[in-house]
């Protein structure tokens, strides 16, 4: 037997738990330390795949629980599976839908079964369970598909993550069992335990002896400070199999990627890039800028100057805003375009800081510039 998915580890900093490897799926091999950009619903929002594949994007991630609700898994799977229902031939992470459907508050209830709640989109009620989110993501036949988990709340008193962490080891030992076809898809257990470091490491222990292909950490960005979740990760991440990709979930502004791949983190995924991009906010070298600004109606340079992606090759800051302005869609695929560019070769500039001993330089050159931590 061989799993789906195989991680090779190519080199380790010097200074810092930084690490440069290579992730194996059936549909490719993903660069690590790696950004991946979000599909929720099967499309990189604003994005043609081509578009995805060309800024060097190996792996991007979609959601289970979007994609159930609509058009429906089987839909996907007739279709052919979600590589060729989306038009996108490299690996696919999906989640599980463990995140999406706790962000839904009071329509939902938590059993020992699993999760029922209600849609988003029609009121319907519906179940989602470990065995279910397995079912789900057979059908989509994603490269990695991750375990059904609660991202519990923060703050929540130690009981209630106790009591959440441990159903959550439950699940992933009923994931495992209901998941068949491990030469084709391979499943990532998710560490839990809310901020609690103890609670995480029996969290870790129990996921880690489970022998999965990959892991990751869960429950962190949900609103604690960003020194806690770090005071986290700096004890967490060594409590994960070294030969084995350790995946930091929903993270992904600059200063958090550093952050974590100096913890020794190899994958990331996060919605903002293409959200922000939504609102007029482009990420540059030297920081955030809002493109709606005054004053930038008159400025005929690029988003950011040093960037060689197809949007600051080809259109002006006054011209993106003219978009933005006008309320036309262009705006959005511009930017997006701009801010994904930005953090895949980002990506690339650390991986290639890794490789040469220099990752702790290379992180002081672009917080100078940047900004710092934020
Ligand atoms: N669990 C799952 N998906 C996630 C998270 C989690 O804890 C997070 C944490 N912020 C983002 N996405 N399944
Ligand atoms: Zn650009």
């Amino acid at each position: 037997m061989t799993n789906a998915v195989t991680y090779e580890l190519l080199h380790r900093d010097k200074k810092t738990g930084a690490r440069r490897g290579v992730i194996h799926t059936p549909h490719g091999d993903i660069q690590t330390p790696v950004f991946m950009p979000v599909g929720t619903q099967g499309a990189v929002k604003a994005m043609r795949p081509e578009q995805v594949a060309d800024m060097g994007a190996e792996i991007i991630l979609a959601n289970t629980y979007h994609l159930y609700l609509r058009p429906g898994h089987e839909i996907v799977k007739e279709a052919g599976g979600l590589h060729k229902f989306m038009n996108w031939d490299r690996a696919i992470l999906t989640d599980s839908g463990g995140f999406q459907v706790f962000s839904l508050g009071q329509l939902r209830k938590i059993t020992e079964e699993g999760v029922s709640f209600q849609s988003h989109i029609d009121g319907s009620r519906h179940m989602l369970s470990p065995e279910k989110a397995v079912e789900i993501q057979n059908a989509l036949g994603s490269d990695i598909m991750m375990a059904f988990d609660e991202c519990a709340p923060y703050p929540a008193d130690r009981s209630y993550i106790k009591d959440s962490m441990e159903r959550t080891c439950r699940w992933l030992e009923r994931c495992k069992a209901a998941h068949k076809d491990v030469e084709r898809q391979s499943l990532f257990g998710i560490m839990q335990g809310g901020m609690y470091k103890d609670l995480r490491r029996e969290s870790a222990e129990r996921i880690v002896d489970m022998d999965l292909p990959g892991y990751s950490i869960g429950g962190l960005s949900v609103g604690e400070p960003k020194e806690l979740m770090l005071d986290i990760l700096d004890d967490c991440v060594d409590l994960l199999p070294e030969d084995k990709p350790r995946y930091l979930m929903g993270v992904g502004t600059p200063d958090y990627l550093f952050e974590g791949v100096e913890r020794g983190l190899d994958m990331f995924d996060c919605v903002e890039p293409t959200r922000i991009a939504r609102h007029g906010l482009a990420t540059t070298s030297h920081g955030r800028i809002n493109i709606k600004n005054a004053k930038f109606e008159r400025d005929f340079t690029p988003l950011d100057p040093e960037c060689d992606c197809y949007t600051c090759r080809n259109y002006s800051r006054a011209y993106i805003r003219h978009m933005m302005k006008s309320g036309e869609m262009m705006s959005a695929m511009l930017i997006s375009n701009h801010n994904l560019h930005f953090l895949i070769h980002m990506m690339a500039g650390i991986r290639e800081a890794i490789e040469e001993d220099r990752f702790t330089e290379f992180k002081k050159e672009f917080y100078e510039k940047y900004g710092g931590f934020k």
